[in-house]
């Protein structure tokens, strides 16, 4: 039961607990009569975020209560659905897909995992046990429609793909931000409650920042400067800045030099970069891209920071290569005021010897495209085709966790017909929606409001080291996504698994036995019974954190002499515990082979290459699409929650006032938008912050489709911008290119 339940005086409870949202992690104050939440406010005395939140931690008790969330178990019944027991639903599943699983080669069964599952600690901990059970390669996530070029730029660099270094937000004077919108979006691979705050703060203590957006957004608004970009072309831009930093010799690494690998030659691989050259591509003039240079290279603290926008394009990985290029040559990586690498309460202790197995990617290939595994994944760009294409391998099956492929990821529409045609469909999901209405069953876990909450991914980007745990604010006998994964694990597993218990104990087991064969943990060579006997947790996930938090860097490490973090300590830390700021980490965190920082490789160079073509290319389109996120929406799939839908139209295409002039269109018109993927009917809004030959639709729209059950989005249904985007890839990380799309509009009638 919560610790934290407050006696009001009537039968209301006040609860804490962190919004598993996004990636800000708010604390929150819940109070909860009877079985109803009746009111979500920040909690003022959460260390993080001082009572800061957003509309949709307010919406969470909607979301609870929402009539449309998925309770029981769906199978498909003809045209529809119809509901059924757990039991039911697991044994169909093991008998539709025993053919498949007793197959040698499982590459005809496919799995796509979704995003909120990063939120969500039980999805966390045991998708692993569920995919190795599953053993295909055809595994598909969100990553490669979001932050996967940021993993591979990290990995080539630093040998770690989750060695990601971010922003150190409250003590640096100058940021240069490029494609992410804070204000609204809250913060990606940058966890800092109340960045709007923060960045206010930062202008008040007389620093700077500048935004690089082809929209005037309202984190643009607010900078001290707002450089509208074409869209697709910050890679060029951010290297034409490494180009006049080197070749002026404002270069200052420090200490990074003598641990860094490719510094030398770098003046001949970026002399095409020159501001002059990169000019046109990018529609920022050689002076201001000179000047932004020098502001970044002589301010004290600086950092770069790129996100979805910048890397969402064709060269997303060499975006995330030349920002930590300019973080090194400014001697910013690794220094406070800079950007730094955080630490989480349960990151694994390594010692202070860098130095690692480095980072590949291409270990096998796609059956279609032939596109290289990147982290264990294929592109989701590449889904429809391995689903449509007859052969060997050919995908039959699919798994869908927490995702909405089919308006979220490129050619959603596509995507839609592939799994229409799927042999067997299982999706793991809380509503019947554009995606999961193809599946024979669907399986619903809990409720947010009825699981515990760590955050076993944000914490490991967090702008300051936090502990924070959060219990359920309700009881529930359903099961949760966790135990929906180890059922799944033993129907999809080799037979050694008896039932979901046994998957628990192994997984527990698994990380106990890495822990205890790592030299440098507290309980490296300890006895394995001993230690499992005092690990504390009423759940499989509870006894993980326990175990991770406290052979952590701030863990007890399982010594009553040792005052340090438990579970049941952070239990009783409602509004968390804060651990300090971020510290230097470096040359330690280095896992690249040689144990140095690596600006060398074969790919980077070949997109160098590729990025250098572009600059006299002269094919530009007339007129180009982008997206953009709104602050009262996540994704796909916040639409049918009142409080966040039930507002003025918001699935509208946005358009500079000269571009609808020159193309006679009025505003409120309705556009037809065509691109080389499809076509979609939308609403036009003149709006002052979109640069000329740019236009804007939100993603994750769309809800028009028969059979979904959305009461609330199907009102609002707006259309799918993912209808629009064909499969073009970041070649080195398979990111799909969802920014940028060529389009030409047309009036509808
Ligand atoms: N054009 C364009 N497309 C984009 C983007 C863009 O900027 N532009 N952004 C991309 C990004 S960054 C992302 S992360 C992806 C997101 O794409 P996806 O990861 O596919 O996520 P969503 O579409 O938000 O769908 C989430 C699904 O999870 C379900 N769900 C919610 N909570 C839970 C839960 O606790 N358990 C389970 N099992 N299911 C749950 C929802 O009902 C929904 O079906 O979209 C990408 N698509
Ligand atoms: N309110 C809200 N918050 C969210 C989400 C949401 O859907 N709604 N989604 C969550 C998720 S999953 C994620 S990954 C994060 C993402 O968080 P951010 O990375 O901050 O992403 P966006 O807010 O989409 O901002 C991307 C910006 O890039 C701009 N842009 C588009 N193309 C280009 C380009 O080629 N170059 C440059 N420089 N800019 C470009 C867009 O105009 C947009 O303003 O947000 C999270 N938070
Ligand atoms: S900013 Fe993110 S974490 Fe904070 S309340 Fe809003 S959705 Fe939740
Ligand atoms: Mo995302």
């Amino acid at each position: 039961m919560p610790a934290t339940a407050a006696d009001t005086g009537t039968d209301a409870r006040t609860i804490y607990r962190t919004c598993p949202l996004c990636e800000a992690t708010c604390g929150l104050e819940l109070t909860v009569e009877n079985r109803t939440v009746t009111r979500v406010r920040g909690d003022r005395n959460d260390v993080f975020s001082g009572g800061y939140l957003c509309p949709k931690g307010v919406a969470l008790g909607e979301l609870h209560h929402d009539p449309d969330r998925l309770t029981t178990p769906l199978i498909r019944d003809g045209d529809g659905f119809r509901e059924a027991s757990w039991e039911e639903a697991y044994v169909l599943i093991e008998q539709r897909l025993a053919p498949l699983l007793q197959a040698r080669d499982r590459s005809q069964i496919a799995a796509y995992i979704g995003n909120p599952t990063v939120h969500n600690i039980g999805a966390s901990l045991f998708l692993r046990p569920f995919l190795k059970a599953l053993r295909t390669r055809n595994l598909f996530t969100a990553s490669t429609v979001d932050q996967i070029p940021k993993h591979v730029a990290s990995g080539l660099m630093f040998g770690d793909p989750f060695a990601l270094p971010v922003p150190d937000i409250d003590r640096t004077d100058y940021l240069l931000i490029l494609g992410a919108n804070p204000w609204e979006s809250n913060g990606s691979l940058w966890t800092a409650p109340d960045l709007p705050g923060r960045l206010r703060a930062l202008k008040k203590r007389g620093g700077r920042f500048v935004v690089v957006d082809p929209r005037r957004t309202r984190t643009a608004a607010n900078a001290s400067e707002h450089l509208a970009i074409r869209p697709g072309a910050d890679a060029q831009w951010l290297l034409a800045l490494a180009q006049v930093i080197v070749a002026e010799q404002l270069a200052q690494p420090g200490a990074l030099a003598e641990i860094t690998d490719g510094l030398d030659d770098l003046p001949a691989r970026l002399a095409r970069f020159t501001p002059e050259a990169v000019a046109g591509c990018c529609d920022i003039d050689a002076a201001t891209t000179r000047r932004i240079a020098r502001e970044l290279a002589g301010s004290e603290r600086a950092g770069v920071y790129a996100r979805i926008g910048a890397q969402a394009n064709r060269f997303g990985t060499l975006v995330g290569w030349a920002t930590e290029l300019l973080n090194l040559l400014t001697g910013n990586l690794d220094r406070s005021g800079g950007v730094m690498f955080p630490r989480a309460p349960h990151d694994r202790l390594a010692g202070d010897q860098p130095g690692g197995r480095g980072f590949s990617t291409g270990r096998w290939h796609s059956r279609v495209s032939g596109h290289p595994e990147v982290m264990g994944e294929f592109p989701v760009a590449s889904l429809a085709e391995e689903i449509e294409t007859p052969g060997p391998g050919q995908v039959r099956a699919l798994f869908t966790v927490a995702g909405n492929p089919v308006l979220s990821c490129p050619n959603g529409a596509r995507i839609g017909k592939a799994l229409a045609s799927l042999d067997f469909m299982v999706s793991v999901d809380i509503y019947l929606n554009e995606t999961t209405r193809h599946a024979d069953v669907i399986l619903p876990p809990r409720s947010p409001l009825e699981r515990g909450h760590y955050d076993l991914l944000f914490l490991r980007f967090a702008v300051r080291s936090i502990a924070r745990w959060s219990d359920p604010v309700f009881a529930s006998s359903a099961p949760d996504d966790d135990d929906i994964l180890r059922r799944l694990a033993v129907i999809a597993g080799d037979g050694t698994m008896a039932d979901a218990d046994a998957v628990a104990a192994a997984t527990l087991n698994d990380h106990l036995k890495r822990e205890l064969n790592n030299p440098h943990s507290p309980i490296a060579g300890a006895d394995a019974a001993d230690i499992l006997a005092r690990i504390n947790g009423d759940t499989p996930v509870e006894k993980i954190v326990d175990l991770l938090v406290r052979t952590g860097p701030f863990g007890d490490g399982f010594s009553a002499d040792v005052e340090g973090l438990n579970l049941a300590e952070l239990k009783q830390h409602p509004h968390g515990i804060d651990l300090g700021a971020m510290e230097s980490q470096l040359p330690a965190r280095l896992r690249t082979e040689s144990g140095r920082i690596e600006l060398r490789s074969p790919g980077i160079d070949d997109e160098l290459v590729a990025a250098a073509e572009r600059l006299s290319d002269s094919q530009a389109a007339d007129l180009v699409l982008i997206g953009r996120r709104e602050f009262h929406s996540n994704n796909s799939w916040m639409h049918n929650i009142g409080s966040l839908i039930e507002r003025p139209e918001r699935c509208t295409l946005r358009i500079g006032a000269a571009d609808a002039e020159r193309l006679g269109l009025a505003d409120g018109h309705k556009v037809e938008i065509r691109s080389a993927a499809g076509s979609v009917t939308a609403p036009l809004e003149i709006h002052a912050e979109m640069r000329s030959g740019v236009v804007s639709l939100p993603h994750g729209y769309g809800h028009g489709a028969p059979g979904i059950r959305l009461q609330r989005a199907s009102r609002h249904p707006g259309v799918s911008a993912n209808d629009l985007v064909e499969g073009e890839v970041d070649p080195l990380s398979g990111n799909a290119v969802l920014n940028g799309v060529a389009v030409t509009l047309h009036p509808a009638g």
